[in-house]
């Protein structure tokens, strides 16, 4: 390898290295749950169909909607209230018509958004990523 050969495969592994940096930061920066935006490694249950309106955003799992608000508006509550969803975990995320896994169960695929079905729309009150 000569001398020239030898800077741009060095410039090159720096690039590489500074990319990964860039990628690194903006996982941790898209974290916020709960906070109205449906972010990467989040599932968010929208209030009107098509990911259209106020999103009740999670990561991991919420056990019963009943306890919770749409966190951009305050006085509505996501149980039995929301009509579309985003699953932007890497993973299936169970969707239930009662609380605690109870009810009718449905699951939806890594990446997905769509609109509920007639068992789910407007009847979702607990989701657990897998
Ligand atoms: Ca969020
Ligand atoms: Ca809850
Ligand atoms: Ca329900």
């Amino acid at each position: 390898m000569n001398a020239r050969t030898s800077r741009l495969v060095a410039t090159a592994g720096l690039l590489l290295l500074s990319g990964a940096g860039v990628l690194a930061t903006a996982g941790q920066s898209s974290a916020a749950t709960r906070d109205g935006s449906t972010n990467s490694g989040e599932f968010g249950a929208y209030y009107l169909q098509n990911q259209a309106s106020y999103v009740f955003d999670f990561a991991s799992y919420d056990a019963n909607f009943a306890n919770d608000s749409f966190p951009k508006a305050s006085s509505i509550n996501p149980d039995d209230n929301t009509e579309s969803y985003w699953n932007r975990n890497s993973t299936y995320v169970d969707v239930y018509t009662e609380s605690g896994r109870g009810g009718v169960h449905g699951w939806i695929p890594d990446g997905l958004s769509g609109n509920f079905s007639s068992n789910y729309k407007n009847n979702v009150t607990s989701a657990y990523e897998r």
